[in-house]
């Protein structure tokens, strides 16, 4: 049976991050997606209000849907937004523990947008990476979970995964995308480190690298890999996706979803 995977995120309108990324890489990866969607983000210059925040009820009944008429073997949080989705999310995922889950902690998005309030951080911290298989963070999302001074270096990441680690997830990855030099991620699971080193690609089309990446975590633990496999291919998996990423003249562009299968090397 195909392996089946369930992102509860934001849809980011724009069709590169979000629900729209998870989607595309849940596709490309070759497993049955779903999406219980918390919110919805669309920044435009023509409407004031860019950003709907699902209800609980929404939020619930998609959740029992996904496991109820389909059945899931990993699940993948993205944008969760408030506390109280953050309490909700976290009470589903104890009814029904998925064998995998991966807790990427967006806060803000490449455009700027605010994807978690700040009041929600101690939730996250608390209520879900507890659960998590493993929890994705950025730099400054590293920053911000640990009211850390600022994470520049190896050392300091290392330093950092080590710490967060404490929070109960069985691994930590933590990207190092926003480094000066090369980009390197970190892995931590509890007594050792991995590296995934991949030289700066120059581009500011980046949107949506981080739900891509997280996705094709949570696909490939849906397929059964091991977290290093998983790794492996969702760092190939993302790197494509921005070397090939689309540029639609409109400021940020959008990584490529499809890059890793037309332009993977064979
Ligand atoms: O890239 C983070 C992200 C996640 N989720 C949603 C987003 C964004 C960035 O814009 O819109 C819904």
């Amino acid at each position: 049976m195909i392996a089946r995977v369930l992102t509860i995120a934001g849809s980011a309108a724009q069709g590169s991050a979000g629900i729209q990324a998870d989607l595309k890489t849940f596709q490309e990866r070759d497993v049955y997606g779903m999406a219980a969607i918390t919110a919805i983000v669309a920044n435009n210059p023509v409407t004031s209000k860019g950003m709907f925040t699902n209800s609980l009820e929404a939020i619930e009944a998609q959740y029992y849907t996904a496991i109820k008429n389909v059945g899931v073997d990993a699940v993948k949080t993205g944008m969760l937004f408030t506390k109280d989705i953050i309490n909700l999310v976290a009470r589903l995922l104890e009814e029904y523990p998925p064998a995998s889950l991966v807790v990427d902690p967006v806060m803000i998005g490449k455009m700027g947008s605010q994807l978690l309030k700040d009041d929600a951080i101690d939730e996250m911290r608390k209520r879900l990476f507890p659960l998590a298989t493993v929890i994705t963070p950025n730099l400054h999302e590293a920053e911000r979970i640990l009211e850390s001074g600022p994470i520049t270096n190896k050392k300091e990441m290392k330093h950092a995964a080590r710490a967060l680690h404490r929070f109960g997830s069985d691994f930590v990855i933590i990207k190092g995308g926003a480094l000066k030099e090369d980009a390197v991620d970190i892995m931590y699971d509890g007594s050792g480190f991995k590296e995934w080193k991949h030289p700066r690609i120059d581009t500011i089309h980046t949107s949506g690298a981080g739900c891509s990446f997280s996705a094709a975590i949570a696909a490939e633990l849906a397929n059964e890999a091991t977290i290093e496999q998983a790794v492996n291919t969702s760092k190939a998996y993302v790197t494509a996706a921005i070397e090939h990423a689309l540029d639609f003249g409109k400021g940020i562009g959008s990584t490529y979803h499809a890059a890793y299968r037309k332009h993977q090397p064979r």
